[in-house]
């Protein structure tokens, strides 16, 4: 999928371009290859920046303490639809007594790729290396010094939906009695998808997004019960916007890393936000401590209104999931956040 939101470091300790297990899947450019609610939308295409930095490879190495590492980190910078960004400077700096990289600036070369040598610091255990450009987006890779001790098997996280979504940051059609269903989703390994930027959405991601209910979702949820999921995320929705909700327990595993987790936009059409298979481990195979996913509307394909408040107008056939980041009615500016935080295990 494109990633469900830029994503931000809040601490050092997690990798926030696509998680590991997401950078194989294909992303369909959503805002430039998807005709859904053809005609319907304003003329021009938001413009175009540097939303996530991807680590291609060279994440999760082990090496010795003082030396280079054996492969160089390679990173890819994406715009929002999910299309590599050419001629982006990238800046490579390590953490504090992590070390340097050589070159520590490089420019992405036609397929959105830079690259570096990390030379790791003196301390022995994880240590980061810490890829941004400018405007604030950026991605931390792992390393390790020597070996590391293993990690617990499970992990406990509390999650809070913090809603900035008002008149103030979406000016253009902000709807009177704006608030979020509740909220809905799974933790799950990498053998099922709920939803991906680029593909057609379920039945129960149509309901989610159009009203708001959360039955049909559990019910496709449920049907992966228990080969690859672990378990159903129930949250409360918020009845107003800005506002927020916290969801106080989300037991992960080692071999149940991911989350899936949305919430309608309400009133709208079909529009709703949320992230698809995020991991909540990092490239070393270790917990992270905190993840702040940035949150950006998401249009569901499956009703042509354009309004928050058009009347019901089912889409034929089906239109991809696409973005709506920067398309009106919806400014550039984020919906909300998601803040992922480690209380236990
Ligand atoms: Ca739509």
């Amino acid at each position: 999928m494109g990633d469900a939101g830029g994503r931000r470091a809040s601490t050092s300790v997690h990798s926030h371009g696509l998680p590991p297990l997401l950078r194989s899947i294909p992303v369909i450019a959503a805002l430039a290859a998807c005709g859904g609610d053809s005609g319907t939308e304003p003329p021009g295409e938001p413009p175009r920046a540097p939303a996530a930095i991807v680590v291609v490879s060279g994440g999760g190495q082990e090496g010795m303490a003082g030396s280079p590492l054996a492969e160089p980190v390679v990173v890819r910078v994406d715009d929002a639809g999910g299309s590599p960004f050419a001629g982006v400077t990238v800046t490579f700096s390590a953490a504090a007594g992590h070390g340097s990289a050589d070159p520590a600036t490089a420019a992405t070369d036609a397929a959105g790729l830079a690259r570096t040598t990390w030379t790791l610091g003196d301390a022995a255990g994880a240590q980061t290396l810490t890829a941004s450009v400018a405007g604030g987006v950026s991605t931390d890779i792992r390393a390790a010094a020597g070996e590391l001790p293993s990690p617990p098997d499970s992990a406990v996280y509390s999650v809070v939906f913090n809603a900035t979504w008002s008149a103030a940051t979406h000016p253009t059609d902000y709807p009177g009695g704006a608030h979020f269903s509740p909220l809905i989703g799974a933790v799950h390994d990498d053998g099922v998808r709920f939803w991906a930027s680029g593909e057609t959405a379920t039945p129960g991601i149509e309901s989610m997004a159009e009203t708001g209910g959360t039955s049909t979702l559990r019910s496709e949820i449920r049907a992966h019960l228990p080969a690859a999921v672990l378990s159903v995320i129930s949250g409360p929705g918020l009845g107003t916007s800005p506002a927020s909700a916290t969801v106080s327990r989300v037991v992960v595993r080692g071999d149940y890393p991911l989350v899936t987790l949305v919430t309608m936009i309400a009133p709208s059409p079909d529009w709703f936000v949320g992230v698809s298979a995020l991991s909540l481990m990092d490239d070393l195979g270790l917990w992270v401590d905190e993840l702040q996913v940035t949150l950006y509307p998401y249009d569901s394909g499956t009703d042509d209104g354009t309004t928050c408040t058009s009347a019901n107008a089912d889409s034929s056939p089906r239109q991809p999931i696409r973005s709506l980041r920067g398309m009106t009615p919806f400014s550039d500016a984020p919906i909300g956040t998601f803040t992922f935080t480690r209380v236990g295990g």
